[in-house]
């Protein structure tokens, strides 16, 4: 029996530079649960999801270590929680291909991350792009995981994720309960989206309406986890803003949002909300606000960059901890599939 009542799953793409989004949307929420002894943690390094767009395999492998580094770097502890690259358990793609004759194409046609990425383009997409999603439930259903961090953009992705579980359950229903289990199979997974003071949602840093994202052109809008301190300063100082002074009551910021941005961004790197960083900075100008932003972000993000940079120097150490985490994740996922394809009708 195990010690656990809770699991968590989560990923993160090794496809393009990690940022400030990633880092408070999901490595420091990983990092938190893990500290909660209830809770048995998996994360993983989403490779397979990586080559769903144009990809250069030599980038994928070094974006794979950096992924990787990030996660150790901000400290998650590999004796604690399970942490492996995606395909290196095939159960991961076995699973996926079940759900894509579960899912409907309905529901993946309302997938708004499908339409933002595809834009007028979407005949020349792969179909493992369309797909994503249901490869994303298998990630999470593979593992009965009951806990899922990620940030708010993921959160249609996740709920896409319950309707796979519930729909496997009632269609299978009789095969699972031949097979003498009397509960559901699947586990419809909770989302942990906003908690531990993080923002919902880290934005574009010249433009405060679009996300935080790896794929936008300039490196100016986003903060990498690895940048150097003077970059990160030049990034907040180039920031845009608006000409008038910060609010005092957060309700002022709702018109806002480049300062909306900046002061949740504050607040999450300092563990507090944004209404106590107004209380703080309210009436000042964002000069002053800004400098005590850098400060804050070069002590907390800083240090975490430059253990990134030292890690991914040790190739072989990383490699080691992804081949051990995968055998682990695999001892967990191997009798989940067997027991799918049982029940599906598959000679096993
Ligand atoms: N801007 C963000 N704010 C909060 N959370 C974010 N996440 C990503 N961007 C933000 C969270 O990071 C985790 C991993 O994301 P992913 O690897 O699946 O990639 P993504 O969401 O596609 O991230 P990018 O960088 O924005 O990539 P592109 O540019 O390709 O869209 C997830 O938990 C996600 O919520």
């Amino acid at each position: 029996m195990s010690k656990f009542t809770k699991r968590v799953f989560s990923g993160i793409q090794p496809s393009g530079k990690l940022h400030l989004g990633n880092y408070l949307g999901a490595i420091q929420k990983f990092v938190t649960l893990q500290e909660d002894d209830s809770y048995e943690n998996i994360y993983c390094v989403v490779d397979m999801h990586a080559i769903t767009v144009a990809q250069d395999p030599k980038i994928l492998r070094a974006r794979t270590l950096e992924v990787t580094a990030a996660y150790l770097a901000s400290g998650i502890d590999p004796t604690k929680s399970i942490v492996f690259n995606q395909s290196r358990v095939s159960q991961h793609a076995e699973l996926g291909w079940i759900f894509n004759c579960v899912a409907r194409l309905g529901w993946l046609n309302r997938m708004t991350q499908f339409k933002d990425k595809a834009g007028k383009n979407s005949e020349r997409m792969s179909v493992g792009l369309y797909a994503y999603p249901n490869l994303m439930a298998a990630d999470i259903l593979l593992y009965n995981a009951t806990h899922v961090p990620v940030g708010d953009d993921q959160k249609q992705h996740l709920e896409l994720c319950r309707d796979i579980a519930q729909k496997f359950n009632n269609d299978y229903a009789e095969q699972i309960q031949q097979l003498g289990i009397e509960s559901d199979f699947f586990t419809q997974p909770e989302p942990l989206i906003d908690f531990g003071g993080a923002p919902v949602r880290v934005m574009n840093l010249r433009d405060g309406t679009k996300k935080m994202s790896s794929s936008a052109e300039s490196d100016m809008t986003r903060i990498n986890m690895n940048d150097d301190s003077d970059t990160l300063a030049k990034k907040l100082k180039k920031a845009k803003t608006d000409p008038e002074a910060l609010p005092s009551e957060v309700a002022g910021l709702a018109e806002r949002p480049e300062a909306r941005n900046l002061i949740s961004i504050f607040a999450a790197l300092d563990n507090s909300d944004s209404q106590a960083v107004l209380n703080q900075f309210g009436g000042q100008q964002f000069r002053e606000f800004k400098a005590a932003l850098i400060e804050l972000a070069v002590t907390k993000i800083g240090p975490i960059g430059d253990e990134m940079n030292r890690l991914i120097k040790d190739e072989a150490h990383i490699d080691t901890i992804l081949k051990d985490g995968a055998d682990k994740a695999r001892a967990l996922a191997e009798p989940l599939v067997k027991d799918v394809k049982k029940i599906v009708g598959f000679m096993v």
